[in-house]
């Protein structure tokens, strides 16, 4: 399986219960190497930039409100298969729906505040990275060369 990078944002509600630590101490007990992370406030122009493909959901007003509320913690995560790992890890978006041993079971509250945002494919992940870091922000180390 592929080395690949994919972002994750500890959304708003989590940051304010103060569970930034459990949710990245249980990333990194699964192995999931956090490679560029810093805390940052989203504008509500920001928030719906980095949602835009959602932009004609009914949600898509409350969503980038909540979204840019609070500050968020945003990472790059590096693994092999990360981007499918780190979704079973997150569960399904309905915390009442995923299922028990995932973070939004464990920690969420509503399907919006959910805890915690998993890019959803190779190409969305490249796309959210580039949304919020540089490439000097991320300390990758090269795999797989030569
Ligand atoms: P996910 O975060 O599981 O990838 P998504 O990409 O479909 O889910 O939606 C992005 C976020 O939008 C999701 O984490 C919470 C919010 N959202 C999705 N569906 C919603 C709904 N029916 N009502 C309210 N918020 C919703
Ligand atoms: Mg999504």
């Amino acid at each position: 399986m592929a080395v690949e990078q994919t972002l994750t944002i500890i959304k708003p509600d989590a940051v304010a219960r103060g569970l930034m630590g459990k949710v990245l101490e249980t990333l990194e007990m699964e192995g999931m190497k956090i490679v560029g992370m810093k805390m940052v406030q989203l504008t509500k122009r920001g928030a719906e930039g980095f949602y835009q493909v959602h932009r004609l959901q009914p949600f898509f007003d409350s969503l980038t409100t909540y979204m840019s509320s609070g500050p968020v913690m945003v990472a790059v995560l590096e693994g092999e298969g990360i981007i499918e790992r780190l979704r079973r890890l997150m569960g399904v978006t309905d915390p009442q729906k995923a299922a028990p041993g995932t973070l939004r079971h464990r920690y969420g509250i509503s399907v919006q505040e959910n805890v915690i945002h998993g890019s959803d494919s190779p190409e969305t992940a490249q796309w959210e990275i580039g949304y919020f870091f540089s490439q000097m922000e991320i300390h990758s180390r090269p795999v797989n060369s030569g």
